[in-house]
């Protein structure tokens, strides 16, 4: 039988390619932390997934907890390039979170609102997606379970993601049918799904994993861009390698068509997710600026994860200038530059760099740079080195606090630094400063912010 197009208000409803495929919804779940803050979030790895999908015939439809979805949702104003703050719920700590002296919420939509918005779905979805973010966000995906459970106890739920990637032992004893680690584009990933379905699996789609749906995005004021995937470093605080190993990046073309089609919805700001936007700039982000400046949209571009500053050459300045690089992240991590984690910047590197930035005409403040905090037995006069030196450059060091990464390197010796169980993935979350001596403290999260501030 043909599943009617399901009509409910609010979720949005992606037309497929063919009439008789599976349907499938995806969830992006409620966010549980201590802090979050909108930084051009979208669910990309979800969205891939969704875009595979319907290229190989499925219909597609999408909840994302964390997106307003209603014209009528409260919702903090967000600011003019689309960043902004969450809603949100204050919640119980949860127990091994008991003694930290912040205040621990749900952001995102409100449940109740979420779950009568998905009884209306007529008929119930063949299979439901569930992706995962940060590791330490797993509350979230137990309790968008709990309702789909409650909702449709027959239909499969699958759960992949970061999480599910990093953390797959912890994620076996969630009641899901299947845990996807790794990208759905992978053979066997794609095969089980498939399966799930009672299906052999079609073909993958030419750009599968590369090309991601943004269109469930009805009244955003912003979108997201995805130049590549994987990173040739192997900086040892990150677990890139293990979520995706190699190094892909996407045609210049088809990633200007996906900024040319979103423009065309009114959408002006965009933020690259990319782990290493400048690698081989040859290849893609030349020709894109390239393309984007001739094409003459009026954009602004955002770079939240950061860029390697070694890699800013006057050109990439002058072309991102011109192309309308506005809020510009540089990953400056420590100025311990011979002892570095990443061991892929040196001292000259980040001065050429910086002078490319001012001589290609950005501001100091469009610019800010990540200084990692809280590492494994850092030295605090490691840290205030590394501010000392941001602030010489009249820019604003922003202080990242570290986040213990199952996969990484580094991961086992952060064990040694920290009193709490990193078996459990809620220890990982990074505004708990866990591998700090004594943890997150108002007086010393005061005194680090007058510290970065210049006072
Ligand atoms: C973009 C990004 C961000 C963005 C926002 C991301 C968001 N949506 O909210 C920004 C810049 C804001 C950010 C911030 C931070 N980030 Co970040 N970020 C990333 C990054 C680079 C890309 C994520 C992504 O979208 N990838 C692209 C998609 C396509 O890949 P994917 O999600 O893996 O999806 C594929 C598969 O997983 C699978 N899949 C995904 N979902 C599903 C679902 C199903 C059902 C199936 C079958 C398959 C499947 O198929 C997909 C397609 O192949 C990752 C590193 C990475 N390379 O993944 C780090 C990463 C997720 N971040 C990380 C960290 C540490 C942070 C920070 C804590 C940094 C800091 N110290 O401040 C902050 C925390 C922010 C917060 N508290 O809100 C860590 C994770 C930490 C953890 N414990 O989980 C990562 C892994 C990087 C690392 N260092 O190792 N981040």
């Amino acid at each position: 039988m043909t599943p009617k197009r399901p009509k409910w208000p609010g979720i949005t409803w992606r037309p497929c390619v063919r009439e008789s495929g599976p349907w499938i919804l995806g969830v992006n779940p409620w966010v549980y932390d201590f802090a979050a803050y909108n930084l051009w979030a979208r669910p990309a790895g979800l969205l891939v997934c969704l875009d595979m999908l319907s290229k190989a015939g499925a219909r597609t439809a999408l909840m994302d907890c964390m997106d307003r979805t209603w014209q009528d949702q409260p919702w903090p104003a967000a600011g003019y390039t689309g960043a902004g703050r969450y809603p949100r719920t204050v919640l119980p700590r949860p127990g091994v979170l008991a003694d930290v002296p912040r205040q621990y919420s749900r952001y995102g939509l409100p449940g109740d609102r979420v779950e009568k918005a998905l009884a209306r779905l007529d008929p119930p979805p063949d299979l439901i997606l569930i992706t995962s973010i940060m590791t330490y966000w797993y509350p979230g995906i137990v309790a968008a379970v709990r309702m789909l459970r409650r909702l449709w106890p027959g239909v499969p739920v699958c759960l992949g993601g970061v999480y599910a990637t990093l953390c797959r032992e912890h994620a076996l004893r969630l009641d899901v049918d299947l845990v996807i680690s790794g990208p759905l584009e992978d053979e066997d990933n794609w095969a089980k799904v498939w399966n799930l379905l009672g299906s052999s699996p079609p073909e993958l789609p030419r750009d599968a994993g590369m090309s991601l749906d943004t269109s469930f995005y009805t009244q955003s004021g912003y979108s997201v861009i995805m130049g590549s995937r994987g990173c040739p470093f192997r900086c040892s605080y990150c677990s890139g390698y293990r979520l995706y190993p190699g190094f892909r990046q996407a045609e210049a073309g088809l990633l200007f068509e996906h900024i040319r089609r979103e423009y065309m919805r009114g959408i002006r700001d965009f933020a690259f997710y990319d782990d290493a936007l400048l690698v081989n700039a040859r290849n893609l982000l030349i020709p894109l600026l390239d393309k984007i400046i001739s094409s003459r949209m009026e954009i602004r571009l955002h770079t939240p994860n950061a860029l390697h500053v070694r890699y800013l050459d006057l050109e990439v300045c002058r072309l991102f200038y011109r192309a309308g690089l506005h809020t510009i992240r540089l990953g400056f991590e420590t100025g311990a530059f011979g002892s570095r984690p990443d061991r892929k910047l040196a001292s000259d590197e980040w001065s050429q760099g910086m002078h490319n930035l001012l001589q290609a005409g950005f501001e100091k403040e469009q610019m800010a740079a990540y200084v990692l905090f809280g590492l494994p037995g850092q030295d605090n006069a490691e840290v205030l080195q590394s501010i000392r030196e941001v602030r010489r450059w009249g820019i604003r060091p922003e202080l990242t606090q570290y986040s213990p990464i199952p996969g990484s390197e580094m991961f086992e010796e952060a064990k040694n630094y920290t009193w709490l169980d990193l078996d459990d993935p809620l220890a990982h979350n990074n505004s708990i400063w866990p591998c700090v001596p004594g943890g997150f403290t108002w007086a010393k999260r005061n005194y680090w912010s007058r510290i970065a501030a210049g006072a």
